[in-house]
């Protein structure tokens, strides 16, 4: 028996890592039916127990405790969720600021998970070298922010190398994952900081400015200046699971030091009279886009639970 790092995900099987060596694992039958409310029991970043059989595949016949893990909505119309990584350090939601063109939204939702699932987020503009200058004020302003809320947020291109530079000290040394949209640049930041991983890009389609999925699942590359990054396949939108809408404003930290003076304790800070947290948005305490994508997450969580 073997403990091991689960480092790629595919179907029945999984690749383990243990000092040096790799191997193929399936997961014993028993473990498989334990946990119903996720829909892949084992996850990249897995820390597991594995029992070498005679042809030097492996079973994995306990999975260790996670220290935190990020979740996302079971796709497929599947119900329940779905662990995207598990044991991470951080966190970093990756967007570009053209080809696909930024959506801020995304940035939210992902802040909102990692608020609720104690993991540590930072966000990463890509693709800077495509910005023209309204562009350019927009990152300034994101950057404001985004800093002014005590987040990190940093701006690369894979053609500027200096932009690199943050990032590869971030990622030194931790256990870090990369989130988002299909065509950001995920992948090629990889291969930018190290470029001995060679790691197989995609094209940006002309008619559509989006990527094509050439990432297909997730895996946990260890890194030269030590640390692992998990690269994801490219996400729309981080389905939100398992948060009751008037929790919401919990996991935005303008609002949080706000909601216990509201008039009800499950205000949703949307309609309700006496509430603490739509005053301060009038009193322009709370940005008004932040606002906005509360309000539209919370909508989101509405119709969820009423389905
Ligand atoms: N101009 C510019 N292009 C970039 C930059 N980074 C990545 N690209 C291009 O964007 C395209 C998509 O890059 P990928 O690394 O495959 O994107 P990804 O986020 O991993 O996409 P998925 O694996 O599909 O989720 C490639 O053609 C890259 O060359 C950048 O900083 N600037
Ligand atoms: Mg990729
Ligand atoms: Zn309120």
């Amino acid at each position: 028996m073997k403990t091991g790092l689960v480092i790629q995900s595919t179907g029945k099987w999984y690749k383990v890592a243990t000092d040096g060596n790799i191997s193929d694992c399936r997961l014993r039958g028993k473990l498989r039916l334990d946990d119903k409310e996720v829909t892949n029991p084992v996850a990249v970043g897995d820390f597991v127990d594995v029992h070498y059989e005679d042809d030097k595949t492996g079973s994995i016949t306990n999975i260790h405790q996670r220290k935190n893990y990020i979740p996302r909505q079971a796709t497929h119309g599947r119900r329940g969720e779905q662990i995207l990584v598990a044991n991470i350090d951080q966190a970093w939601a990756v967007l570009s600021v053209r080809k696909p063109k930024l959506k801020t939204g995304f940035i939210d939702r992902f802040l909102v998970t990692c608020e609720a699932y104690e993991v540590n987020p930072g966000i990463i503009i890509n693709k800077i070298d495509l910005a023209g200058k309204k562009d350019l004020n927009m990152l300034d302003d994101i950057h404001g922010l985004y800093k002014g809320l005590g987040y990190k947020i940093i701006f690369t291109s894979i053609e500027q190398p200096d932009t690199l530079v943050t990032l590869k000290q971030e990622l030194s040394q931790k256990t870090s994952v990369f989130i988002g949209p299909s065509g950001v640049g995920k992948t090629s930041l990889l291969n930018a900081i190290d470029p001995s991983l060679n790691l197989a890009v995609g094209e940006i389609s002309n008619y559509s400015n989006k990527g094509k999925h050439t990432t297909t699942f997730a895996r946990l590359i260890k890194l030269k200046d030590g640390g692992y990054i998990a690269d994801t396949p490219g996400i729309r939108e981080l389905g939100l699971v398992n948060i009751e809408p008037y929790e919401l404003s919990l996991f935005y930290p303008e609002m949080k030091k706000y909601r216990n003076d509201c008039k009800f304790y499950n205000c949703t800070h949307s309609h309700e009279p006496g509430c603490r947290v739509a005053e301060a948005f009038e009193e322009g305490l709370i940005h008004p886009d932040r606002y906005n994508s509360y309000l539209n997450i919370l909508e989101s969580l509405e119709v969820e639970n009423r389905t």
